[in-house]
């Protein structure tokens, strides 16, 4: 599989969330950072209207109101921006599992395994910018390459409001006319040294003899060549990802009755996989957990020939290993499943015939939706129907 890197950076993120909140303050030049009278303070950002002024972030405020006398100082709202990077990151949780925020306005996304479900990098970029304008009317500046650094650098390139793709093997034709200051990593120090060897662009230090760079730089010389090279091969690295879902609840007393037992358990499946369902995910391997009167407590697994999402499957295999869990004659005391190997539902093409699985889906979704608005309860099925409309566990803080 190709891989396709997303790096998205909001567009003078403090700014443009004060210009939503208050319109007034749109298409002027706004900083951020501190008021007028601000002697102490630095910029924290300053809308595109004033940074023609030459007012940057982390200038001392005093010189920005030099730069630009008619400009509106705030000292902004940080609840505000953590709010909008939020309603952000939902969003780019939608197009792929591999989310990597950086910072409160960027983030990278690898959707190599995207691709097929949403039609290639534009139609990524394009989902992304349209439901971002249209759920926070922020602006934003999205680019794809085939790795980190080059989309990094694209987005920076690209800013405001941009969209830029660098097809896999353009990343050297891209990168060359360059300042190589633009190379993460290169501060004003190295960009000085760079320049005293002739090397002013990055197409320059891409074909640079090596030895002259390590002769300079030591080790870290190759590393800067490789940069300059396009050549990245850092993963992104989501932060959490769910490892598993799952509900469990001990009974009020122990239980040998097992039909009331998979009664329970297929209740307890049900709110298992519609948080499995609500996250976008899907399971791979089903766990039945039981802890017996003794407290012993075993766990029996089965791993699916496909990931999956819906309550009859997953209740569908922890029956077939409830055998095992009878196989010690005693009372139960606690029932549990849990659900792991996720993997975010893709609606993969499948080997086996997933017609009917399908129609399932999308079955659960409306139900889930009904859910959503009206409450768990408000739909069950009939399996665990048979517990009453209202069920009640004794250890109801377990399941949601
Ligand atoms: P940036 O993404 O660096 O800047 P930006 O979003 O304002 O502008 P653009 O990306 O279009 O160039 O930083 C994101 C926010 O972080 C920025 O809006 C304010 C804050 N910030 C500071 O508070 N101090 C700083 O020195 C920098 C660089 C940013
Ligand atoms: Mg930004």
């Amino acid at each position: 599989m190709e891989r396709r890197i997303l790096h998205i950076d909001m567009d003078a993120f403090f700014a443009s969330v004060e210009q939503v909140l208050n319109p007034a303050l749109k298409g002027k030049p706004l900083i951020v950072g501190g008021d007028r009278d601000d002697t102490r303070g630095v910029v924290a950002t300053a809308s595109y209207e004033a940074r023609k002024y030459g007012v940057h972030s982390a200038m001392p405020l005093t010189q920005a109101k030099r730069l630009c006398p008619h400009g509106i100082f705030m000292r902004g709202n940080f609840e505000h921006y953590e709010a909008a990077s939020e309603k952000v990151r939902e969003i780019l949780d939608t197009v792929s599992p591999l989310v990597e925020s950086v910072s409160i306005d960027e983030a990278y996304i690898d959707i190599s395994g995207s691709q097929r479900l949403f039609g290639g990098d534009d139609a990524i970029a394009h989902y992304i910018k349209s439901r971002i304008q249209e759920e926070t009317q922020l602006p934003c500046t999205v680019a794809i390459a085939s790795n980190k650094l080059v989309a990094k650098i694209a987005a920076d390139k690209g800013k405001p409001d941009g969209y830029l793709r660098i097809p896999t093997g353009g990343e050297r034709v891209f990168l060359h006319p360059l300042p190589v200051g633009k190379l993460p990593g290169v501060g004003p120090r190295t960009q000085e040294m760079l320049e005293s060897l002739g090397v002013m662009i990055i197409g320059r230090l891409a074909d640079l003899p090596l030895q002259t760079l390590m002769n300079v730089f030591g080790q870290s010389g190759y590393a800067l060549q490789r940069a300059a090279q396009g050549v990245c091969t850092t993963e992104v690295e989501p932060e959490s990802l769910p490892k598993s879902v799952g509900r469990e609840t001990t009974f009020e007393r122990d239980l040998l009755d097992w039909a009331e037992i998979e009664r329970i358990l297929a209740y307890l499946t049900e709110r298992a996989a519609y948080a499995l369902r609500e996250k976008g995910m899907e399971t791979r391997c089903v766990t039945l957990k039981v802890r017996y009167g003794d407290f012993k407590t075993n766990t029996f697994a089965k791993t699916l020939p496909e990931p999956a999402c819906v309550d009859a499957e997953i209740i569908h295999t922890l029956h077939e290993l409830v055998p095992k869990a009878r196989e010690r004659r005693a009372r139960v005391r606690l029932i549990g499943v849990s659900l792991s190997s996720l993997t975010y539902n893709q609606h993969q093409m499948s080997l086996f015939d997933r017609k009917g699985i399908e129609r399932w889906e999308r079955a659960m979704e409306s139900v889930d939706q009904v859910r959503d608005r009206y409450g768990f309860e408000f739909l069950r099925f009939a399996r665990s129907m048979s517990l009453g409309r209202k069920v009640r566990l004794a250890t109801p803080a377990l399941s949601r």
